[in-house]
């Protein structure tokens, strides 16, 4: 018989827990991908899935934009705020800082070199190098924060409602408010936003609809139900929604995630 000490015994169930964790961990990992591979033969009425990558399932994803090889990131929620920098290839995350508990993460942009973040009820923003993440200053906006979408010369700004805000970059004087139209009814709780050849698609706050919408007369020119995405995997907290939408311009890849989402996706829409 095998006489165990108290030191032993307690490394052989250290051994035995780090063991089952990490099991249980592999067998996590499988099924996200099974998951997300799932969504990769899945094609809605009015998209296809062409790949899927990883996203972390604690990423409360507020904005969302793409630059050479990696995704830009803002999450939300009060302590859970942050900017990351993530690898599109493989999920993980190069680069981060957190917000201050009271600052609650919306959407980002880029233009110049830098990154602009809102914030949501503070209206206050945050101004960082895009390269190293270096705070270089903030500005402030007279409503609650929401999308934030940039083509270089203008940033626009969603804020719950159905008029965007036009920005001239780099002094973010207010130059233009766009009521947006779908027919005739005003669009809603417009939330995370991107420039695509020139259009302005948009997601809008819990509804699993993406929106193509002229920048210029306002006007939501198509619309594609994205109800069938994740349909499997989608998160059991009830905020888990469809959110975030980035565009790679040299190889026209469109990538959109949901908050909270295992799974981010390269998309094309059939129209
Ligand atoms: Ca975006």
């Amino acid at each position: 018989m095998i006489k165990m000490n108290g030191k032993t015994y307690f490394l052989l169930l250290l051994t035995a827990v780090i063991l089952i964790i990490s099991i249980k961990a592999q067998a996590e990992e499988k099924n996200r991908i099974s998951l997300c591979l799932d969504e990769s033969n899945n094609s809605g009425s009015d998209y296809v899935v062409v790949n899927s990558y990883r996203h972390d399932v604690n990423a409360y994803t507020q904005g969302l934009y793409y630059k050479n090889g990696f995704l830009y990131e803002s999450t939300g929620r009060h302590g859970e705020s942050t900017l990351r920098k993530v690898e599109l290839k493989t999920g993980k995350v190069v680069r981060h800082v957190n917000l201050p508990y009271r600052f609650y993460g919306e959407g980002i942009a880029a233009a110049g070199g830098k990154i602009y973040q809102l914030t949501w009820r503070s209206r206050t923003g945050f101004i960082y190098d895009e390269e190293s993440f270096r705070q270089q200053g903030v500005f402030t906006y007279n409503s609650e924060g929401w999308g934030l979408a940039s083509d270089e010369k203008y940033l626009v700004m969603s804020n719950g409602t159905d008029t965007l805000h036009f920005f001239m970059h780099p002094t973010l004087s207010l130059t233009k408010k766009l009521a947006v139209r779908d027919d005739s009814a005003p669009l809603h709780r417009i939330n995370e936003m991107e420039f695509i050849e020139g259009f302005l698609y948009v997601n809008v706050w819990k509804s699993d609809r993406i929106y193509k919408i002229s920048p210029k007369t306002g006007k939501v020119e198509a619309k594609y139900d994205m109800s069938g995405l994740l349909k499997k995997g989608r998160p059991g907290d009830p905020e888990g929604v469809l959110n975030g939408i980035a565009y790679d311009a040299f190889k026209k890849r469109i990538f959109v995630t949901g908050k909270l989402w295992p799974c981010l996706f390269e998309i094309r829409f059939k129209f």
